[in-house]
């Protein structure tokens, strides 16, 4: 009977010791080892979760392991659940999140990103040459074009002077009329004894019998400035 006593004794003091955290005080108190960082082994970047005798860790957002050890999702390389950046944004990783910005020439949260127009002033405007030359809004950008009748990039023109004789550059009627440079353009008028545009002009020639003399033998090209009369 006595041995019997001693059989019972032990198997009851092993039922104590392994199952005794499903019991309250006095036969044991559960130790909370998420309560000090030193009594658990969880990442710094993890969420410790305390049990009945024991203790779990899971990664916090943004990371990924096995708790005990967590690393940053690079959310920028489309690691885990990637991220909502624009396209015209630029993504960048920290730990455990992610951020956007949108790029030059766009405005917004950087998950929303709009293209704004630098031709008509917004956000500092643009640089093109005031008055001079005209800008074309791009995405992201714009451009700069100096105006007819003036040469340069865009930012800086200056006149250009058709009067040259640069090319085409004028029409004015060839040798019977005189160009003029002006800012931007140029001007055509008719010389002395002749009539018109400037672009064409006629010449009001009364040929006299001296003045035909003049053409035929001395100088055929003096019938256009021949006023004789
Ligand atoms: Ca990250
Ligand atoms: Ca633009
Ligand atoms: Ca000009």
């Amino acid at each position: 009977m006595e041995r019997l006593a001693l059989v019972l004794s032990f198997f009851f003091f092993l039922f104590l010791s392994k199952f005794s955290f499903f019991l309250s005080p006095p036969f044991k108190i559960d130790i909370n080892e998420c309560s000090n960082s030193t009594w658990n082994n969880c990442d710094s970047n993890a969420t410790c979760a305390n049990t009945p005798g024991s203790f779990y860790c899971t990664c916090k957002s943004g990371f990924f392991g096995t708790g005990t050890s967590c690393t940053d999702y690079n959310e920028c390389l489309n690691q885990g659940t990637g991220n909502n950046c624009n396209i015209y944004a630029t993504c960048t990783n920290t730990p455990g999140s992610f951020y956007c910005t949108c790029n030059s020439g766009f405005n917004g949260t950087g998950v929303t990103c709009t293209e704004y127009n630098e031709c008509i002033g917004q956000n500092g405007g643009n640089n093109c040459a005031n008055g001079t030359s005209t800008c074309t809004n791009t995405p992201g950008s714009f451009t700069c074009a100096c105006n007819s009748g003036f040469s340069g990039n865009g930012v800086t023109c200056t006149d250009y002077n058709e009067c040259l004789g640069q090319g085409s550059d004028n029409n004015c009627a060839n040798g019977t009329s005189t160009c003029t440079n002006t800012v931007g353009s140029f001007t055509c008028a008719c010389n002395s004894g002749f009539n018109g545009t400037g672009v064409t002009c006629t010449g009001n020639i009364i040929i006299s019998r001296l003045c035909l003399w003049d053409v035929l033998f001395e100088d055929n090209l003096s019938l256009l400035s021949c006023r004789c009369g």
